[in-house]
């Protein structure tokens, strides 16, 4: 399922000409312009690219990004992503305006389109964030259809297939299995890699700023898949997995949210560039306070973030080798650019 898309992506990608983008960092003369994580930005900013090009507000463009591959079955974004371990999909999601409005759920089962959630929340109520139960009850009160529990063909063969070795308890010395990749041993929360060598994450965070000049972002996520039941990564968090300042700019991140979690990643990258950085530098100094604790333990896990600034300069900068991200500009063609990385 997985594999399917992202080489199909990957070969759509490869399709273009290398000449048709301007590289990360330098200054864009032209807006409106949109940036994903991963190739499968293809699909997210190709749904958002109509509104930005009729000079819509970058907060309906985003969205449209999140309802786009929030419809596409995959593994790690939707009902149709992989499952926690006792077999529910469970989504987070958020989104935030130039205006540093913003709204989140998080653990929310059988709806849909959580980042639509997310913005009714962030649009009709004075709260930011609802989780679990809470969340779908104000879904459904909000007119959200509650989809079947049932997991899509692909999600269902990879949980049976996870459940062969799966371990329903957090895992002792986890530290000297994440620093001994081959062990294969899962986390606390989710194996950090699928049985085929690739990390376990496709999150969607989507950045956009618009023909006005406004910034706004989204983030949506099944999160890791075969995660400990209830776990919620980076990607619902504002200034984790997402954060706008209309002012400066804008960043998302894809990856081990626990990592991000821990260092305020997004908001982090935001303050790098309210300090004068480059989108790309702004990136690479927040990865490497991630990095910095343990760089050990870092070489086991991805993280990747993506940032644009106010002038429309793009960046990224990743953990690992492996990272890339699509951005779409005048024309409206998608380019899948790789980030640069910590470890090469
Ligand atoms: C999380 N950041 O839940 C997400 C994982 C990810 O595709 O990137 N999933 O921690």
């Amino acid at each position: 399922m997985k594999s399917n898309r992202r080489l199909f992506l990957r070969l759509s990608a490869m399709a273009l000409p290398a000449v048709q983008f301007k590289l990360p960092g330098k200054k864009l003369v032209n807006k409106p312009l949109i940036v994903s994580t991963w190739d499968s930005g293809q699909i997210a900013n190709g749904a958002a690219w109509p509104v930005l090009e009729k000079g819509g507000r970058a907060l309906d463009a985003v969205e449209q990004a999140a309802i786009a591959i929030e419809n596409d079955i995959n593994c790690c974004v939707g009902l149709g992503g992989n499952p926690d371990r006792d077999g529910y999909v469970t989504l987070d999601a958020c989104i935030m305006d130039e205006k540093a409005n913003c709204g989140s759920v998080a653990f929310m089962e059988r709806i849909k389109h959580p980042i639509s959630v997310a913005r009714k929340l962030m649009e009709t109520t004075p709260h930011v964030f609802l989780a679990g139960v809470g969340a779908q009850q104000f879904a459904i009160a909000n007119g959200f259809p509650l989809e079947s529990a049932e997991l899509s063909p692909g999600a269902a063969a990879s949980y049976k297939e996870w459940l062969k070795k799966a371990e329903y308890k957090p895992i002792i010395n986890i530290e000297h299995q994440q620093s001994h990749p081959k062990e294969k041993g899962h986390g606390p929360f989710a194996p950090n890699r699928f049985d085929d060598g690739s990390f376990n994450h496709d999150t969607m965070g989507t950045i956009a700023l618009d023909a006005k000049g406004d910034l706004s972002g989204m983030c949506t996520t099944s999160g890791m898949g075969f995660k400990m039941r209830g776990r919620v990564g980076d990607s619902p968090i504002i200034g984790a997995g997402l954060f706008v300042d209309n002012e400066v700019g804008a960043a998302t991140s894809s990856g081990q949210g626990e990592e991000v979690i821990r260092v305020c990643g997004t908001h982090l990258v935001v303050e790098f560039m309210r300090s004068g950085l480059s989108p790309e530098a702004a990136c690479k100094k927040a990865i490497e306070r991630i990095v910095k604790p343990n760089p050990e333990r870092a070489k086991t896990f991805q993280v990747g973030f993506i940032a644009i600034n106010k002038q429309g300069e793009v960046g990224a900068y990743s953990v690992q080798k492996g990272f890339n991200y699509t951005v779409t500009e005048k024309g409206g063609k998608g380019v899948v650019i790789n980030a640069k990385s910590y470890f090469v």
